[in-house]
């Protein structure tokens, strides 16, 4: 591949090396361990002197493409693959967290990104604050001489709240803090983090990347070789590795990443125009819609308004309860980014372990419904929402 390659050539070839036989996609290598030329090969390999694989943990072919295509899609020194998006994310808070170091993060997280913290993480003497990360002086009023970490998740899960990633990776190097992106909602595709100033990327491959709701999955991408260098290190000891029949199923669906994005997010348009016109709709939260309270950031940042929509209903919870027990398109279902489009609600689904006290300060409202805009035919979902709200 051209090192000038655009991002859809890039989608297609970058981390493809053919191997023996000249495979056009990278093979399966579903084994947990590599033989050894010889002594002295195995031992070169595990000093770094020779770039063998060694044990699945440690690294394997099938899940190195992976992480090479990553990596390159987001303009980042290297890649790591993890089984799940919450591996990613607690790699990341293991490799620059210690006792009595303090994070800030977006206080409309994904819900487990958020939970760890206060549940598990405080028992090792972490501190996290969670702030509205869209006013970027809460997050330097947030900001204390022990915190190590700034996190942001930019478009938020579930408010849909934008975060200038600019602007805090300029606060977090001007007090020598690492920043840190959860990409998952815009995927790379939408969004390069790395390129705005962050240090770090990670995201939920789950979702948009893999896109198929048939595989749970992580990745992390650092700018700079020594944060690879410790987070692979924390990974490959702790051992949240992926698994090569994960990876290959990953590479497959990433190859359409772009393609799936653009149709995903030209139904959401439709969708959240329809939702904010509709008289049974109170409000819509959708990056695309002037409404959106940072539209024009959105644009800035964003090269796509993306397909994760939410939106209250004018009855509160119980409308919305009611118009999730009325569809029969969209599934009700938690996760995101696949093909299908999905509804649910993340009060009581994916942010219930979070307070209700954080909930309602972080705008996770009992009425708030989110929509995962999948690739069918626009006029089938239309239908099926007005029903819905109909029913
Ligand atoms: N980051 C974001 C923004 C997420 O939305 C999720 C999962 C994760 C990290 C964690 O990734 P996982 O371990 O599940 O691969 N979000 C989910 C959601 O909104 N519904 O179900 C899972």
């Amino acid at each position: 591949m051209h090192k000038d390659a655009k991002f859809d050539t890039m989608l297609i070839h970058a981390g493809q090396k053919p191997d023996a036989l000249m495979s056009v996609n990278p093979p399966i290598y579903q084994t947990s361990t590599f033989a050894f030329k010889n002594a002295k090969h195995g031992a070169d390999c595990f000093a770094g002197e020779s770039d063998g694989f060694i044990y699945t943990r440690l690294g394997n072919p099938t899940i190195r493409s992976l992480e090479d295509a990553v990596a390159a899609l987001e303009g980042g020194f290297g890649g790591i693959a993890t089984a799940s998006g919450m591996a990613a994310v607690t790699t990341v808070y293991l490799s620059f967290l210690s006792a009595g170091a303090h994070i800030v993060s977006t206080d409309a997280v994904y819900g487990a990104s958020r939970s760890v913290l206060e549940n598990h993480f405080s028992r090792f003497g972490v501190e996290a604050s969670f702030v509205d990360s869209s006013r970027i002086e809460l997050v330097e009023a947030a900001l204390k001489p022990n915190t190590r970490l700034l996190y942001i998740e930019t478009p938020a899960n579930p408010t849909i709240s934008i975060t200038d990633i600019a602007a805090c990776a300029e606060l977090a190097h001007k007090y020598g803090i690492k920043l840190v992106v959860d990409n998952t909602f815009c995927s790379p595709y939408l969004q390069k983090p790395l390129e705005l100033g962050a240090d770090i990327v990670l995201h939920s491959i789950t979702k948009f990347i893999n896109g198929h709701a048939d595989v749970v999955g992580g990745v992390i991408v650092a700018k700079d070789p020594a944060d690879h260098k410790l987070m692979y290190n924390v990974m490959t000891s702790m051992g949240p590795n992926m698994d090569p029949h994960q990876a290959f199923l990953v590479s497959r669906g990433l190859k359409t990443l772009s393609l799936r994005m653009e149709r995903a997010q030209a139904n959401a348009q439709v969708i959240a125009e329809f939702l904010e016109g509709h008289p049974s709709v109170a409000w819509v939260r959708y990056p695309g819609l002037p409404s959106h309270p940072q539209y024009e950031l959105a644009k800035r940042q964003q090269k796509g308004s993306g397909a994760m929509i939410s939106f209250g209903l004018k009855g509160g919870f119980e409308a919305g309860s009611k118009m999730m027990d009325s569809v029969k398109l969209a599934t009700l279902a938690v996760s995101l980014g696949g093909v299908e489009t999905l509804i649910q609600h993340p009060a009581s689904m994916t942010h219930a372990k979070v307070s209700a006290a954080a909930k309602q300060k972080a705008g996770i409202t009992d009425e708030l419904v989110r929509l995962s805009v999948g690739i069918e035919d626009v006029n089938d979902l239309l239908a099926d929402l007005q029903q819905a709200m109909q029913g």
